[in-house]
């Protein structure tokens, strides 16, 4: 349908005479959700939430445009500039003689929130949440660890001791610094390339090897791929491979701890790939619409697998996808671990005392393989990944800063060098030598009663282990 648009009322009484029900807007229809009157230092950035942290207010307003109900009439206002005004449900708008298409594309892309230079000194002028020296320490060990973790287990993959292992290298200040800035009230819905999140938690290395090795100390009973972790003591919700479908979950559960009142909020992790699914588009919606306390994290590490992003999407990243939702949204350096930690930290304020989604694009690269079944030569150059894994280190830069502290050394990174390296060298021989769970298992607490079909698989499975025993292992019992 195409219509042109004169500076009268002509037109909108034609759609007035078509739909007949429009009308006012509710009389609270900006006002925001009350569920929480905890007086946050974030409050001034939820009134301007295009100001910067420092409060500088700028030209929009943070208004949140909710539906309202249809009502008898249509409302045609003028405002005190003479422009025409259109009361319609979802709120007043301005009617303009000129024929404008809003541009694909914005004049400038969103900027990308940065707190420390390449150096790892703070910038100048730099709004940051101040971290202490014991959760930076902490903070720091645990990218540490991580790091030792991907060179030790990607090589027991290499060695087929494991099936298959995903590395996060390069992603670490993400996984630590978002970790840090949560409590573990937090539910974690959690792509695959998380386990930071998990290790900070309290995850034991021991706990990720059992899930590795699938042994009868698995939680998952060896039932999921490798990497695939999950704990219901540390409010972890388990990885699913299936691209993306974590996020609708993190709303639900969002949702119900609003309902629940509690002082909490859901925390999904996702790819660029991930956003480039429906179910995001869904989430972000619906997450909006219910004022679901979640955040939405997207690690846009500039592939999913071989794609690269502009092969995905042709809008400024994800960042800018929040406002089409009516989603509050920042970019943030992913390398950089005090940006990281502070977005973060603001954004559960925010999800909680205004019960709203946020959305986080943390900007980053996968420096590693996407996982042990690939090879990230055949599609990307090797001085790309150079670059990214010399000049954007998040470990080193996050070092630096700590050290200008005076909170780190050489003596203090050796040390956690060693014993993370001893920890999972150890872990790793428990493991291997912990006895399978039993084949049986693979049909267990999924139904109350077996269904026939799986007791005819079961018998099947179990008369062709004793026909073939050489094509089986031996430590899995029946
Ligand atoms: C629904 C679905 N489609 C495809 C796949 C295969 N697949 C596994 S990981 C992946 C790429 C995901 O990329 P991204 O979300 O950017 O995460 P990254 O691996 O870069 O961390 C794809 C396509 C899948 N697991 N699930
Ligand atoms: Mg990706």
């Amino acid at each position: 349908m195409s219509f042109s648009i004169r500076k009268s009322t002509l037109f909108i009484s034609q759609l007035k005479s078509k739909m007949g029900l429009l009308g006012l807007p509710k009389q609270n229809s900006w006002s925001s959700s009350t569920y929480f009157h905890r007086e946050a230092q974030v409050d001034q950035n939820f009134r301007y939430p295009d100001a910067s942290f420092n409060g500088k207010a700028t030209f929009l307003s943070s208004r949140r445009f909710e539906s309202t109900k249809a009502q008898e009439s249509l409302n045609i206002l003028t405002d005190p500039d003479k422009n025409q005004v259109l009361d319609f449900p979802g709120g007043k708008l301005k009617l303009t003689p000129e024929m404008r298409f809003i541009s694909e594309t914005p004049c400038e892309r969103a900027h990308c929130y940065r707190v420390l230079d390449d150096d790892g000194k703070p910038i100048m002028g730099s709004t940051f949440v101040q971290v202490h020296e014991d959760v930076a320490v902490k903070m720091y060990s645990n990218m540490v660890t991580l790091q030792t973790m991907d060179s030790i287990f990607y090589e027991a993959q290499r060695q087929g001791r494991i099936s298959f292992y995903v590395t996060t290298v390069g992603e670490e200040a993400i996984n630590i610094a978002s970790a840090a800035a949560l409590t573990i009230d937090d539910l974690i819905f959690p792509q695959y390339r998380e386990p930071g999140v998990l290790l900070w938690r309290g995850f034991t290395l021991q706990e990720f090897a059992n899930q590795l090795f699938g042994n009868k100390d698995d939680y998952g009973k060896g039932r999921q791929m490798p990497a695939h972790y999950g704990s219901n003591k540390l409010n972890y919700i388990t990885v699913a491979s299936t691209v993306a479908t974590q996020l609708s979950h993190a709303v639900g559960a969002a949702y119900s701890l609003r309902m629940d009142k509690k002082y909490a909020c859901a925390v999904t992790y996702f790819g660029d790939g991930g956003s480039s699914e429906g179910d995001f588009h869904a989430a972000l919606n619906f997450a909006a619409v219910a004022e679901a306390p979640v955040i939405f994290i997207c690690r846009n590490n500039g592939w999913a697998i071989s794609t690269p992003t502009s092969d995905q999407f042709r809008s400024d990243g994800v960042v800018v996808k929040g406002r089409a939702y009516g989603v509050r949204s920042i970019r943030v350096d992913g390398n950089d671990a005090l940006a990281m930690y502070s977005a973060v930290h603001t954004a559960r304020e925010m999800a909680i005392t205004k019960q709203r989604p946020i959305l986080i694009e943390a900007l980053t690269y996968r420096t590693g393989h996407h996982s042990t079944s690939d090879d990230s030569t055949k599609y990307r150059s090797a001085d790309e990944i150079k670059w990214w894994r010399v000049a954007q280190e998040p470990v080193a830069k996050f070092r630096k800063w700590i050290e200008g502290n005076g909170w780190w050394n050489d003596e203090a990174e050796i040390q956690i060098r060693d014993s993370a390296r001893q920890q999972i060298l150890h872990a790793i021989q428990v493991a291997e030598k912990v006895e399978k769970p039993p084949t049986a298992d693979i049909f267990t607490d999924v139904y109350d009663v077996l269904p026939f079909n799986l007791r005819e698989q079961e018998q099947l499975l179990k008369e062709t282990i004793k026909k073939h025993p050489q094509d089986y292992q031996q430590n899995v019992p029946v």
